[in-house]
């Protein structure tokens, strides 16, 4: 027996885009039905992102979903940046009078599955065989198998927020579709560990052996990530050979305060930087990871998602108050210009911390170069600091 199902905008993806979308929807009395793959104990226990921009925290704070945040979320307003054992300041409330918060990506989905519980809205989880018909007829369809049924669900849109894996992205015809990709020779390997981080803000270190990144997540929880071979696996790695590899990368004294202890998580994450043109067709909007990816060098992928959603959101509001669907058509382009920027802020910091052992001994002193540049110039800092606290939506 195929289960029937009708909504006004069907989500493909239980992620923060998705999640997120669902909620400014909802708020504004427009039905959504999230289509969701994995459990959400599963969804929650990925940690991801950890940097949220000015920006991001406005789009939460109009979603009610920006309480907790508020009070447990840090604000920084600055990041330190060192090249062996040399270590400066990038301030970014002098340079730009903004900040950014840390609070993290698992913790924003947790808020945004509560908001969704307290609106009633809908999810479907442990969906599979997803596929996606018709976007470009005014009738869509999405169909898919749930608890060993078969359900087909009807729906004015389709918004694909299945991440860089997610099989909405492959719904728009190979010659309408242009991919844009960088895939790094290197990858991240990332621990949590239940210790106090070993500064009060983030440390990006340059150093021969490689890129290194002390972040946190609160008082007694940080995260950590060195930069490792592309098919290096987390097993691969006893906490031991992490702890000595990072502090070999980071300067001196910071690697003498480093307090080192038994890691809750610890994963790998290759990067790359990926673009699809256009984000939409027909009846079919793409926002977050299933349209682009970023290298996490400089905090953007989530944000970037979060520019999207703000942007779709407030296209599909107007089209169900008015019936105008002028900003729906340009939904593409209007993202587009902003994830690019994204993209190419993302890009330029990984090319300037990473080191391959291929590399140039004239790349490297071209990277050398650029640190000690952006140490000494004030404007060198202001675009920097512009760029990773978030530029206007
Ligand atoms: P997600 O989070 O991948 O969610 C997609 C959801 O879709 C589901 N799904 C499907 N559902 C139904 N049917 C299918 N066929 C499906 N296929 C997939 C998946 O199960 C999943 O639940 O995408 P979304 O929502 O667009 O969110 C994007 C962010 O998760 C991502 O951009 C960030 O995590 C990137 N990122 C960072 N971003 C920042 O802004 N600041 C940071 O500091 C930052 N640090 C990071 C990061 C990503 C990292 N990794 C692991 C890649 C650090 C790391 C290490
Ligand atoms: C994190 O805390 O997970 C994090 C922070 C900054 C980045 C990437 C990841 O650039």
């Amino acid at each position: 027996m195929t289960q029937h199902l009708r909504t006004q905008v069907a989500i493909i993806g239980g992620g923060p885009s998705g999640l997120l979308l669902g909620q400014l929807l909802g708020l504004q009395g427009i039905d959504t039905l999230i289509l969701e793959r994995q459990t959400r104990a599963h969804v929650l226990s990925r940690i991801r992102a950890g940097v949220l921009e000015t920006g991001t925290v406005d789009v939460l704070r109009r979603a009610g979903c920006a309480d907790r945040l508020e009070r447990e979320g840090f604000i920084h307003h600055g990041t330190m940046i060192s090249c062996d054992d040399d270590q400066f300041r990038i301030d970014f409330e002098a340079l730009t009078g903004q900040s950014v918060t840390v609070y993290g990506q698992t913790e924003v989905t947790r808020d945004l599955y509560d908001a969704r519980d307290t609106l009633g809205h809908p999810t479907l989880h442990e969906v599979g065989d997803v596929a996606i018909h018709d976007v470009e007829t005014d009738t869509p369809a999405v169909h898919l198998t749930h608890g060993g049924r078969k359900v087909q669900i009807t729906c004015d849109y389709v918004v694909g927020c299945d991440g860089y894996h997610g099989v909405s992205r492959q719904t728009i015809p190979g010659d309408k579709r242009q991919e844009f990709e960088k895939v790094y020779p290197f990858g991240w390997l990332g621990v949590l560990s239940e210790t106090p981080p070993v500064e009060d803000e983030l440390l990006y270190a340059s150093s021969a052996r490689g890129f290194a990144l002390c972040s946190m997540r609160n008082e007694n929880l940080s995260r950590y990530y060195i930069q490792c071979p592309a098919k290096t696996t987390a097993e691969a790695w006893s906490d031991a050979a992490f702890w000595e590899e990072l502090q070999r990368r980071l300067p001196q004294d910071v690697a003498a305060r480093l307090i080192t202890g038994t890691t809750v998580e610890k994963s790998v994450a290759q990067l790359r930087s990926f673009v699809v043109e256009p984000m939409q067709w027909g009846r079919l909007f793409l926002c977050g990871d299933a349209a682009h990816i970023v290298p996490p060098t400089g905090a953007k992928g989530l944000n970037t998602a979060v520019g999207d959603v703000h942007y779709l959101s407030d296209a599909l509001i107007q089209r169900y108050a008015d019936g105008c669907t002028k900003a729906l058509e340009g939904y593409s382009a209007t993202a587009l210009a902003r994830v690019w920027k994204a993209e190419r802020f993302s890009w330029w910091m990984t090319s300037l911390l990473h080191h391959v052992p291929a590399q140039s001994s004239f790349d490297t002193r071209m990277q050398t170069a650029e640190i000690a540049f952006l140490r000494a110039n004030r404007a060198a800092q202001t675009v920097l600091a512009q760029n990773y606290v978030g530029l206007p939506f």
